[in-house]
């Protein structure tokens, strides 16, 4: 699954005249991010900065519901400035490295939303294969838990943390349970290890190897047999 983290995009004028030739349509991309959070609370706004794009942007929830996907730089030092060297890689200016990310932004989260409240949270299959979220929180606290528009600092956007991160991993549990019985026969038949047959299954939604291992490990549940695991352990699993 994908990591939880946060992370900042940097965005200069040099972006922005990169992005207005037609270089960058060549480039490879590399990693995949995804912007998630409560509704109303700022993510086409990021999307649209980071990605010098225009989408739409208002002041009420559910405004994105089909995602918006574009492409972002990260910049860093270039490696030419340690090493001394002179390159024409378009991707560096003056040895700055910009890095070209790809930016999903998807519809927002209310609580309730993996019983289908809201929008439901099965948009965040659009984000799938994001290897890194970014969750996005307005910290004014100026958006109630249903992302209205309320007095700044009348909420704690400490709520929209937790709830946000339960709707995720909600998300990840149910698609665990829809696909669980089939693994378990699956790997009972073929006597894969338990960690291949998660991943193979779950390749699809960035699922890694060693994340798989990690988790199966902290959890104790490395050997349990999968048609043994109980709701808690699915639970325990998708958090
Ligand atoms: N004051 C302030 N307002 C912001 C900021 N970012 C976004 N907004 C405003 O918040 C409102 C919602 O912005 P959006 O970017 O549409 O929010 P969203 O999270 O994409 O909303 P949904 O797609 O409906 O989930 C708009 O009126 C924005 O102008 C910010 O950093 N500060
Ligand atoms: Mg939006």
């Amino acid at each position: 699954m994908p990591v939880k983290t946060n992370i900042w995009l940097l965005r200069t004028s040099q972006v922005k005249n990169f992005c207005n030739t037609n270089m960058h349509k060549t480039i490879i991309v590399g990693m995949q991010i995804g912007l998630f959070g409560k509704a109303n609370v700022g993510k086409s706004t990021f999307f649209s900065a980071a990605t010098q794009t225009s989408v739409k942007i208002e002041n009420f929830p559910f405004t994105t519901i089909k995602p918006n996907v574009g492409i972002a730089y990260v910049n860093t030092t270039c490696a030419c400035k340690h090493f001394k060297i002179e390159h024409s890689n378009p991707l560096c200016m003056s040895g700055i490295r910009f890095i070209p990310v790809k930016l999903i932004d998807v519809a927002g989260l209310v609580p309730g939303a993996h019983e289908g409240k809201g929008l439901g949270n099965q948009f965040l299959d659009d984000a799938r294969q994001a290897e890194v979220l970014i969750h996005v929180v307005d910290i004014s606290g100026s958006t109630d838990i249903q992302g209205q528009s309320v007095n700044v600092g009348t909420h704690d956007p400490r709520e929209d943390i937790k709830f946000a991160e339960e709707e995720f991993d909600f998300w990840f549990k149910q698609i665990l349970e829809r696909e669980w019985q089939k693994l378990s026969k699956e790997i009972e038949k073929t006597k894969i290890k338990l960690v291949d047959g998660i991943t193979d299954r779950f390749s699809g939604l960035g699922v890694k190897v060693n994340h798989v291992h990690e988790v199966l490990q902290n959890l104790g549940l490395l050997t349990k047999k999968p048609n043994e695991w109980d709701d808690s352990d699915l639970t325990k699993f998708a958090q």
